[in-house]
């Protein structure tokens, strides 16, 4: 008699667990839940509507000194003039220049005959400009820059060298005769307040990455996750490693790591279906961008999501 008792109780028991097995591990039995959750959208408003100077808001180069390659047909005058017009932008900010010997590797490469340089094809403005740009918000990273010298510059100051070099800096023509971005040179130009301002507010920013999350949500079906979302990098510098960690209740469950990196201004979706969760009741996924710290960012802040269950 008692052992059939005990054989009944341990056949409920493995019956009991059976039936909780199936309850927890087949999604389809419990209603989906969609969890949702605020971005935070961390731009800072003095990036964005900048009343610019420049061809597109904030433009620069991520790294100093600025590389320039002076070509083979350049006079020696020429050399010292772009040598005197990167030491005067250089005594008025933060930014340093190098000439360098290697035109491949040079930022900018200066070229003293119309013929050179032409299929590189500038952007935008006329003699000088950014060749390479990544367009992205909110900054737009100049890769390249090319110069053509022709006209001479004035005995006075390298305006000729001065304009052209802050149109690679990004610099539109200005309206004011006086100022060296007036598209007409004359000797009495300056490099005027507005420019030295804009060019100190830009590299005042140490160049880093900046990871973030977009367009995530989930649906939660039983112990089970379906999640979808976007990591990208809206900062300075590519981003090397990035990891993106899930917990559930502050459990860590998951761990993505996209090795290839993610360049300035580009990101990945990743959309994931099916994702075991550690318990059947969460109240929350959390999310979070570089997890471990590994990449250092403009902003450190904006690295996580919290997803919670639409009342
Ligand atoms: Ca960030
Ligand atoms: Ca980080
Ligand atoms: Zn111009």
């Amino acid at each position: 008699m008692i052992f059939k008792i005990i054989l009944l109780l341990i056949t409920l028991t493995i019956l009991s667990f059976l039936i909780y097995l199936l309850y927890t591990e087949i999604p389809s039995i419990h209603e989906a839940d969609i969890l949702s959750g605020f971005i935070q959208e961390e731009i800072p408003e003095e990036l964005l509507n900048v009343q610019t100077l420049q061809f597109y808001q904030n433009m620069r180069f991520n790294h100093i000194p600025i590389t320039y390659f002076m070509a083979p047909e350049c006079s020696q005058q020429r050399l010292s003039n772009m040598n005197l017009a990167t030491s005067m932008l250089e005594e008025k900010t933060s930014i340093l220049f190098r000439q360098i010997n290697s035109e491949s590797n040079a930022d900018v490469k200066v070229g003293c005959d119309e013929r050179r340089y032409k299929e590189e094809g500038v952007f935008i403005a006329g003699h000088g400009g950014p060749s390479l740009i990544i367009n992205a918000t909110p900054w737009s990273v100049i890769k390249k820059g090319v110069i053509i010298l022709f006209t001479e510059s004035c005995d006075e100051i390298p305006n000729i060298e001065l304009h052209e070099m802050l149109h690679v800096l990004g610099f539109d023509h200005s309206p004011n005769p006086k100022n060296i971005m007036y598209n007409i040179s004359s000797c009495d130009q300056k490099i005027t307040n507005d420019i030295i301002d804009e060019l100190n507010r830009l590299y005042s920013q140490e160049p880093l990455a900046d990871l973030h999350l977009k367009n995530v949500s989930a649906v939660k079906q039983g112990r089970y996750l379906n999640i979808r979302f976007g990591i990208f990098n809206r900062g300075l510098l590519e981003a090397d490693n990035v990891e993106v960690s899930l917990y559930a209740d502050g459990v860590l469950f998951k761990t993505y790591d996209i090795e290839e990196g993610i360049d300035i201004g580009a990101g990945r979706y990743l959309n994931v279906d099916n994702l075991r969760l550690p318990k059947l009741s969460i109240e929350e996924i959390k999310l979070v961008a570089d997890p471990k710290n590994y990449i250092n960012e403009i902003n450190e802040d904006d690295n996580t999501v919290i997803l919670r269950q639409v009342e």
